[in-house]
């Protein structure tokens, strides 16, 4: 190439890149999903990435995550440091090439290929575009060198600030607030949850995560420090801190023959419900796919084969089948790809096909060693398996009953369903209200075009601890089934569930402001969580947020949702209002009723988003399993439903 041609070259790379940062900055949900919440706390993890990926290449153990005052983030790593020196096509630092460049991440060191990865691994360029100020600093060398950009662009070349002893990779960053309109303000939980999550799927790294806004009452910060030295093993003992365990050991093991890393844990215990969490890159990945097609092969195979062995089946008067192996069962999947393919609606199910085999002999052989050397373990699971497979059998019939009634519309709606005149269900709504006098109510209040009202007696079935066949015989759940028009089953897959004729797109739970209140949601959203989670993830379920105060003087009248509204409203009179306290909905009339809490206009709906599946799965499991002192210890702490609104 001549000189001549070598320049235009370059300044048609960089024409390139300003291009890229600009369409970031015009098409934030396409880099990182959204510029909600979720987008937001995207960007920390995509930084974060960056460090574990030098952690796995096994140069940081150390990773430390601020969260600063003014709500920027700084993450340091005491990795080798960014490289600093000048890249040679593009003439000028690589530090700045990788902050500037989108796409560029990683991409100069070809012998360690990049393996973490945010969801969708766009590198930290794409951050730096988002954020008003960004800070890099590298030691390096014995050497200090930093470089500052604005939204994306550098502010001046890299330059040496100092000297060091230290090595490392320092970066800071302000979210934009012209891009994240919504909240700029980072859940110390939400990030607790993932850095925690990291921890335990890459052992032997110390996550720190600090809160610099949170300040204790000896003056230092809320902190904590995750760090996990027997990884996949510890989490299925954290997921499954409030179950009782059925066998002796978590099951576990880790292999990196051949070309693919593949770590297993699992342990059975007395629920019903099954609990797999598969991760490609540290991403979970929601949808599954080839990892846990090979998990699954692996488990009922081996599973079988020992079963059939035993000689325990002969009782049996019907075939086992592969679900059956999995009730009680908690189990993480963990598996590294160089090129992962994504598919699926939310792009998190693993296409590549070679997983498939090295999971599933990974697990038989992991799984035939440990029956062999536990024999009354393997008695128990066993059983366990039998037991499923009786208890399947009753459940189908129940579920049979569920959709007879639902499809052939013999029933028809449930009699306690006051539905709405509107057949377009994305403009139909259900409210889900607890007690049949507030149910009344709001019958009265509501906007029968539109709105549709269900009320619920008392407190539903706590389905965490009851077997399936229960839940499907449970008239009030079954009205729920019947009422949103959800039913289960496809000619694929038996428990699939079927969204396809969903009356209403929002599911409004409505309950009393109060610690009954919250316990109600609670089961309601832990049934919605265990047997329609994808009504979770598509976004159509909610919260009613009914006010707790009626603030009056006068002729004057105002609601409030805090304290802080409450004593505010009553400033505004001029003080000496008369206060009162909601005790429930039951206390509001029709007409208070529809002006706070349904009219679509002036109520607030929380959406109902699932942050992190493992989180939420242990949540549900302490609010509602057997164990009492940690629930009861969780509400008095938080708001019931704390870490699963949006
Ligand atoms: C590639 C090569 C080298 C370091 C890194 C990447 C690196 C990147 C990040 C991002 C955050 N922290 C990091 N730490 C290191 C250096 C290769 C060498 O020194 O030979």
């Amino acid at each position: 190439m001549s000189e001549e041609a070598k320049k235009n070259n370059y300044s048609a790379d960089s024409i390139q890149a300003l291009e890229g940062m600009e369409h970031v900055r015009m098409r934030p949900s396409m880099y990182i999903g959204d510029v909600g919440p979720r987008g937001l706390h995207h960007l920390v993890y995509e930084v974060v990435d960056n460090s574990i990926d030098e952690a796995l290449a096994g140069y940081c153990d150390t990773i430390s995550v601020t969260i600063n005052e003014d709500n920027s983030i700084t993450v340091e790593d005491n990795g080798r440091g960014i490289p600093v020196d000048i890249h040679k096509k593009e003439g000028v630092s690589a530090l700045e090439v990788v902050m500037t460049k989108i796409g560029a991440g990683g991409k100069f060191d070809k012998d360690s290929y990049k393996v973490s990865g945010g969801l969708h691994g766009v590198g930290v360029s794409v951050v730096n575009a988002l954020s008003d100020h960004m800070h890099s600093t590298v030691f390096r060398d014995g050497k200090v060198y930093e470089q500052e950009y604005e939204k994306g662009k550098s502010i001046y070349p890299v330059r040496q600030i100092g000297e060091t002893d230290k090595r490392g990779t320092t970066q800071t960053f302000k979210p934009d607030g012209t891009i994240f309109t919504q909240t700029l303000e980072y859940s110390y939980d939400t990030l607790a949850a993932r850095m925690r999550e990291l921890s335990y799927l890459n052992k032997g790294i110390s996550i720190t995560l600090t809160d610099k806004r949170e300040v204790k009452e000896d003056g230092s910060f809320l902190s904590e420090t995750f760090h996990s030295s027997e990884g996949l093993k510890e989490f299925v003992k954290f997921l499954d801190g409030n179950r009782e365990p059925i066998i002796a050991h978590v099951i576990s093991m880790e292999s990196d023959k051949g070309e693919i890393p593949v770590e297993v844990a699992l342990i059975y215990n007395t629920s019903y419900s099954e609990n797999i969490f598969s991760y490609v890159n540290n991403i979970n990945t929601h949808e599954g796919g080839t990892h846990l097609s090979g998990f699954r092969r692996g488990l009922t195979n081996t599973l079988k084969k020992y079963a059939d062995n035993s000689g325990l089946l002969e009782k049996l008067k019907f075939e086992i089948s592969g679900d059956d192996f999995r009730e009680g069962l908690t189990a993480i999947i963990s598996v590294k790809v160089a090129e992962p393919q994504f598919e699926g609606q939310t792009k998190t199910k693993l296409g590549n096909r070679e997983v498939v085999a090295p999971v599933s002999q990974a697990v038989s052989e992991m799984l035939e060693n440990y029956l062999e050397e536990n024999p009354n373990d393997a008695r128990t699971i066993v059983q366990k398996v039998i037991l499923a497979a009786q208890a399947r059998h009753a459940a189908k019939k129940a579920r049979e009953m569920v959709q007879r009634k639902t499809v052939m519309g013999g029933g028809g709606l449930p009699g306690k369903l006051s539905d709405c005149s509107e057949q377009d269900p994305a403009k139909c709504e259900v409210f889900l209200v607890e007690g049949d006098s507030a149910g009344g109510t709001a019958k009265q209040g509501r906007d029968r075009a539109f709105q549709a009202i269900m009320p619920l007696r008392g407190k539903i079935l706590n389905v965490e601890k009851a077997m399936h066949h229960k839940v499907f015989e449970n008239e009030e759940i079954r009205n729920i089934f019947t009422a949103l028009g959800v039913t289960i089953g496809t000619a694929e897959d038996s428990k699939a569930l079927n969204l396809d004729k969903l009356r209403y797109h929002k599911v409004v739970i409505m309950c009393d402001a109060d610690v009954d209140g919250s316990h109600i949601s609670t089961l309601i959203l832990t049934f919605f969580f265990r047997f329609m989670k994808e009504l979770i993830e598509n976004g159509h379920v909610y919260i009613a947020t009914p006010p707790l105060y009626l603030v009056k003087k006068g002729n004057k009248k105002e609601y409030a949702w805090t304290e802080a509204q409450r004593d505010d409203a009553n400033e505004r009179m001029g003080g000496g209002a008369t206060i009162q306290r909601y005790k429930g909905l039951g206390e509001m009339n029709a007409e208070q009723l529809w002006e706070t809490t349904m009219n679509p206009e002036f109520r607030t709906l929380r959406q109902v988003s699932i942050d992190s599946l493992a989180e939420a799965d242990r949540i549900f499991s302490m609010l509602m399993g057997d164990e009492v002192p940690p629930r009861r210890e969780f509400i008095e702490k938080n708001a019931a439903y704390a870490k699963i609104d949006a």
